[in-house]
């Protein structure tokens, strides 16, 4: 899974009346008012060739006249929906890791039986699910490993869903230019095309001692597997989580801080168990707010105490979601959430945090 042009999808979400212009967003370096470069574009920005990466000169060059948006990139912002997001994936009940701020794999193989038409179900509900939940469309794709689930991903974006089953791998990948394999950047497809070397198909033909004597043996291996669509490296669990949360949609779209709070009750009860199943100590506390219009809003703060009991817990939430109605105004919510965040593990309590979740 990858969220479509991410930190631009990310700015339009929250800015819906940017919707249908050319959006940029950039890391400005500082240096004058224009330098830095591009994070990230939406697809009418490409459709006049910016890239991410581009200096922000070039990209307002290419956009002059076009009533284009720049932005700043708003990292905090961005973090928070990926979180979102992932904690949407979670819900599958698979194996999820999380490679970057907008990318997982989720390893589907115990769900379906290596069924590839209930994955392509599962991958269609993950798609529904993010788009409802958070707003956001990505892409999906599904294959029998990591390297051909993300070139089917690449592949289908944007708002795709591409399934290769292991019968169509060959046919799938022939054709492809070397540049769409994994980690094969300028640098190694330059060297592929010297050696007259252009299509992933090719390179499937190459003997692997060849690609191990030009390239050593770790990326020559890797090479000469992904090629043929068997580079099958396992799906790794994330870890080193940063922050846990429960979201809700409510009953009803809702202004009144103790008819939201009876419905935080159990999502509140099952963090605490989470975080003392995981032998988590947690000294922040947050809520999320999703406005009628699909607004993410949130308010956090952190504790001088770890929240252990479910009334603290409670204590802190009604009040953060006190202030927040307070300043929302006529505002109603369609869904809120609780977190927990600045997480430690404390030593022996993932043993006693089990004993008691067991008991
Ligand atoms: N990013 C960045 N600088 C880059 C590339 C990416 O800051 N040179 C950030 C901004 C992107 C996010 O990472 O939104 C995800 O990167 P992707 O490569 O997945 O690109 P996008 O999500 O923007 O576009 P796509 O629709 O192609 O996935
Ligand atoms: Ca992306
Ligand atoms: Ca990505």
């Amino acid at each position: 899974m990858d969220l479509d042009y991410f930190f631009a999808q990310a700015e339009e979400l929250r800015r819906p009346e940017i919707r249908g212009r050319p959006v940029v967003v950039c890391v400005y370096s500082g240096r004058t008012e224009v330098s830095g470069a591009v994070a990230s574009a939406n697809y009418v920005a490409r459709s006049y060739g910016v890239k991410a990466g581009m200096p922000i000169s070039w990209a307002m060059k290419l956009l002059e006249g076009k009533d284009a948006v720049f932005l700043p990139v708003d990292k905090q912002y961005y973090s928070e929906l990926s979180e979102r997001v992932f904690g949407v994936i979670e819900q599958v009940g698979a194996t999820l890791e999380v490679v970057s701020i907008d990318e997982a794999f989720l390893d589907l193989t115990s769900l379906t039986d290596g069924d590839f038409g209930r994955a392509e179900e599962i991958a269609s509900s993950i798609k529904r699910s993010v788009l409802n939940e958070t707003g956001l469309r990505c892409t999906v794709g599904v294959g029998p490993n990591k390297v051909v689930a993300k070139i089917a991903c690449d592949r289908a974006k944007p708002d795709g869903l591409l399934v290769v089953r292991p019968e169509e791998v060959k046919a799938f990948l022939e054709g492809l230019p070397v540049e769409e394999l994994p980690y094969v950047g300028k640098k190694v497809s330059e060297r592929l095309r010297s050696m007259g070397i252009e299509t992933i198909g090719q390179l499937a033909a190459v003997d692997p001692q060849v690609l191990i004597s030009k390239f050593g043996e770790a990326l020559g291996t890797y090479l000469h597997l992904a090629a043929r669509g068997e580079y099958d490296e396992p799906v790794v669990p994330r870890t080193g989580r940063t922050q846990l949360s429960r979201i809700v949609t409510l009953k009803r779209d809702s202004r009144d801080p103790d008819e939201i709070l009876a419905q935080l009750e159990g999502p509140m009860a099952r963090l605490l168990e989470e975080a003392r199943r995981q032998g988590y100590l947690c000294r922040g506390v947050g809520i999320i707010a999703i406005t009628t219009d699909l607004k993410t809003l949130s308010r956090s703060r952190k504790l001088k105490e770890p929240v252990v009991d479910l009334e603290a817990f409670r204590r802190n939430v009604a009040s953060l979601l006190n202030e927040l109605l307070g300043e929302l105004g006529e505002v109603r919510l369609r869904r809120a959430g609780v977190k927990l965040f600045e997480l430690e593990r404390a030593p022996g309590q993932k043993t006693l945090g089990d004993f008691v979740g067991s008991s």
